[in-house]
């Protein structure tokens, strides 16, 4: 039974190492929106809300997710008697869209629920393997040769594929540099939606690089026209943005619109949603791997929790804090071996400890609704 008496919201900055680049824009730091519940026994815990600070990546951004929690999710589930964590998401329903900010409540109550069964979220989730396997997406540089030194570094880090940023002015070419010095690496490029159909010819080109996938390269809600896409190249399409609910994974699948999905969180809105899309493409053969949104260490460890299951069968979007954060608001942080794999950790709920001194020297606003 958990009844959640209070769910405070907590906006911190945190400037990234690096900027990141991709079709839709740079970031250099951070806004970032942490969930934090508490129930009436007293157990916490802890969820991140992923979205954007623009609506670049989908439509939810930073300002529209806080008030949307604070005003609409948190009311409809403050007080309310459940059985399970697994019955948060019925609770805020009727509420379309705003997965992300659904999604950041969700899993904190998950990762509240694991805390008092005194089990880590990764056992709690379903999981299978502790061991998960790890990428890097690396967004656009300046220059080429700025880009072979990121993935020289990363791949000396052990990671095992690399995920470059492409768009309509920084795909061939690069790409063909890209193989020229690293060989047969595990490749692949994401586009954030930046072609159209219209684009074939370009997109066909690419298939001479045996990218082990093309991530999301046509518009963000879409779906038909990939299918008209895969069915006219070979390397295989991976669906990010348009997948926002089984129901979507599902009716990808039969239209042939790709053949492996990134598989986020937030985009679905937390781990129930997770797990019901990570079903679907198991039972369909198609992989799904978890992606990232930049996260902190708290999206981090629920990513990395959730990528135990047993359809993430490709490495994932899930890499060591130090890449993003020059210290992250989790200890320990979260690294990478050298073979590029992250053992999720024993301990009970994410697993991490939450630092509140950290969280409260980046935070910038709060709100308690109780
Ligand atoms: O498309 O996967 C994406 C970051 C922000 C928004 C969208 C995407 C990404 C990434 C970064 O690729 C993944 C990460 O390292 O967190
Ligand atoms: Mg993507």
């Amino acid at each position: 039974m958990i009844e959640i008496t209070s769910i405070e919201l907590i906006e911190i900055r945190l400037p990234l190492v690096h900027f990141f680049e991709t079709s839709f824009g740079r970031t250099y730091e951070r806004r970032i929106i942490l969930v934090r519940v508490e129930d009436a026994a007293g157990a916490t815990g802890w969820g991140e809300i992923t979205c954007g600070e623009t609506p670049g990546y989908s439509d939810e951004w930073t300002d529209s997710a806080w008030v949307t929690a604070e005003k609409i999710l948190a009311p409809m589930v403050v007080g309310k008697e459940v059985d399970s964590a697994a019955d948060i998401w019925p609770l805020m329903k009727w509420v379309r869209g705003h997965r992300m900010a659904k999604a950041g409540i969700e899993t904190a109550c998950w990762d509240l629920e694991a805390k008092k069964l005194g089990v880590p979220l990764w056992r709690h989730l379903g999981g299978v393997d502790q061991v998960i396997e790890c990428g890097v997406s690396i967004g656009i540089q300046d220059s080429v040769a700025q880009l072979l030194d990121k993935i020289r570094v990363e791949l000396e880090a052990g990671y095992k594929r690399i995920k470059i940023k492409i768009s309509p002015t920084w795909d061939y070419d690069v790409i063909k540099a890209v193989r020229a010095e690293f060989g047969d690496i595990l490749l692949m490029g994401d586009a954030n939606s930046a072609y159209t159909l219209d684009d074939i010819d370009k997109l066909k080109s690419l298939d001479e690089f045996d990218l082990m996938m093309l991530e999301q390269p046509l518009p963000y809600d879409d779906i038909i026209d990939h299918a008209k896409l895969q069915a006219a190249i070979k390397t295989p399409i991976c669906l990010d943005e348009p997948i926002r609910s089984p129901e979507d994974a599902r009716k990808a699948i039969e239209l042939g619109s790709g053949k492996i999905i990134n598989l986020k969180n937030g985009r679905v809105g937390g781990h129930s949603q997770s797990k019901l899309v990570e079903k679907i493409c198991r039972e369909a053969g198609i992989p799904v791997w978890c992606g990232g949104m930049l996260e902190s260490g708290i999206g981090r460890a629920h990513n990395i929790a959730i990528s135990t299951l047993a359809g993430y069968t490709m490495p994932g979007d899930v890499s060591a804090s130090k890449r993003y954060w020059h210290e992250d608001i989790i200890s320990p942080a979260v690294e990478v071996s050298p073979v590029g794999t992250i053992t999720a950790p024993d301990g009970p709920g994410i697993g991490f400890d939450v630092s509140r001194e950290r969280i409260d020297r980046s935070a910038v606003r709060r709100m308690t609704i109780s």
